[in-house]
């Protein structure tokens, strides 16, 4: 069966009433089904019938990943075992995995929600999509698999690992789309130029996510690679990717809505916060079988817009994601996301997106050095010359950070290259 493009939207009205009737049998679902939960609303002393409407989700319990954790492997599985189909998990970098199960219908849901985003990205069963996420238990290879199955276009399954064998398949099979994340297809572009195909791809789309990038970053991958590049969403938590993506517009991140409910809250007060405002992403999953989640928060900071989008699509969307709480850093005070870093040096002509922040304490002070790439294309033949670029990347740094930062300009491809998730931080202070 092909994916069918023209199925109407819904009415914000309609939407709502979708999203009640969704959440009320929800709640009786994990109630009855998961002692977590049903422990949970005991404790508060609520019984399922207290949820009458989509506005009475603010009465619910948040879960958080900690709460994945304690109750590692399946412990807020809501079927037994013999119903799950697929398990995900993601390591993250301390502590326990979390580990998510999908019935069957799960799986479909998943593939119509990356179908969806897919479609946004213009990509139609007459596509040759590169899936680059990486296939395993994290969700991004198998999902982004999915949804362009489901779509009807012709899918390599790449996976990550073989970055030239990627690059002349590219060619040879024609490949009009790839879905990686954003800074494993800068290191792509990278490679395509100095293979000399890129007037040989018929690439017209790239659909990335998986780690925060900017705006900055999309028009350089455009401009390099000739495409449209797409901002896909998601956490293995709620579903992997698919969650929300951006349409021809870019004007945010549209929501599968009708299976996760967002909420924006106030990191400090965890209340919700007005449209447009930043916060922290909560989502409950309205139509899961195997994992139910209520009001589960992501850490990811964004922002809302209810508004009709240029594009025709009602559902609400989501900001282009800054980073997560948990990824801002303090430096001397002054709070700092490596997106920001991103943003500024793709301003600067001479040195290429790649970076390194290294922070520092010394004598109590906290120190900042940022290593970044010269882009090859330019040739700094004398000190002075090195000294001014220095200058000028310092200065754009100071501008967009409100900090001074050493900045070491190092040789083009000395960074090390990532092919999954990017590592742009390394924050010597925690070892103290
Ligand atoms: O990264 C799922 C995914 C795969 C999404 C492929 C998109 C494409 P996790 O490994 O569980 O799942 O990591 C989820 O990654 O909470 C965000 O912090 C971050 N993230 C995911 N997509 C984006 C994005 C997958 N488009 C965590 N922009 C999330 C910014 C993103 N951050």
């Amino acid at each position: 069966m092909i994916w069918n493009e023209t199925k109407e939207c819904m009415s914000r009205d309609e939407l709502t009433n979708l999203q009640s009737a969704r959440l009320v049998k929800l709640v009786d679902y994990v109630y009855h089904n998961v002692e977590f939960y049903r422990r949970k609303m005991q404790n508060i002393g609520m019984l399922p019938s207290d949820i009458k409407s989509i506005e009475d989700i603010t009465k619910l319990p948040f879960t958080t990943k900690d709460d994945l954790r304690d109750n590692y492997p399946f412990g807020l599985f809501a079927v037994p075992n013999s119903q799950i189909v697929r398990i995900h998990a993601s390591s993250g970098t301390t502590g326990k995995a979390t580990v998510v199960g999908y019935t069957r219908r799960d799986l479909d849901v998943w593939n119509e929600c990356v179908a969806r985003c897919m479609t946004m990205a213009g990509i139609t069963k007459d596509d040759v999509v590169q899936v680059a996420y990486g296939y395993g238990l994290f969700t991004g290879g198998l999902g982004a698999h999915g949804g362009a199955e489901k779509i009807g276009a012709t899918v390599v399954p790449m996976s990550t690992g073989n970055s030239k064998k990627l690059t002349t398949m590219m060619v040879d099979f024609g490949a009009t789309a790839i879905a990686c994340t954003p800074s494993y297809l800068l290191y792509i572009s990278e490679v395509l130029e100095q293979e000399g195909l890129i007037d040989k791809i018929k690439l017209k789309s790239a659909v990335c996510g998986a780690e925060p990038w900017t705006e900055k970053m999309r028009e350089e991958l455009e401009s390099r690679l000739h495409i449209t590049a797409h901002d896909i969403y998601g956490l293995s938590e709620i579903m992997g990717p698919g969650v929300a993506c951006d349409c021809a517009f870019h004007k945010g991140l549209h929501v599968c809505e009708d299976h996760f409910y967002p909420e924006i809250l106030d990191t400090k007060t965890l209340t919700p916060v007005k449209e447009g405002e930043l916060g922290e992403l909560a989502f409950t999953t309205l139509t899961k079988e195997g994992i139910p989640l209520i009001r589960y928060r992501t850490k990811d900071l964004t922002s809302i817009d209810y508004s009709k989008c240029e594009c025709g699509r009602t559902s609400a969307r989501i900001s282009r994601f800054k980073g997560r709480v948990d990824d801002m850093l303090i430096i001397r005070g002054v709070n700092i996301f490596p997106s920001q870093v991103e943003a500024a040096l793709v301003e600067v002509n001479e040195v290429a997106p790649h970076y390194m922040m290294i922070v520092d304490r010394v004598n109590n002070l906290d120190t900042l050095e940022i290593q970044v790439e010269m882009n090859p294309d330019y040739f700094v033949d004398e000190i002075k010359g090195l000294e001014k670029l220095t200058q000028k990347v310092g200065h754009v740094i100071n501008q967009a950070l409100g900090i001074n930062a050493k900045i070491k300009i190092v040789e083009p491809m000395t960074l090390k290259r990532s092919e999954g998730k990017a590592v742009h931080v390394i924050d010597n202070r925690k070892i103290y």
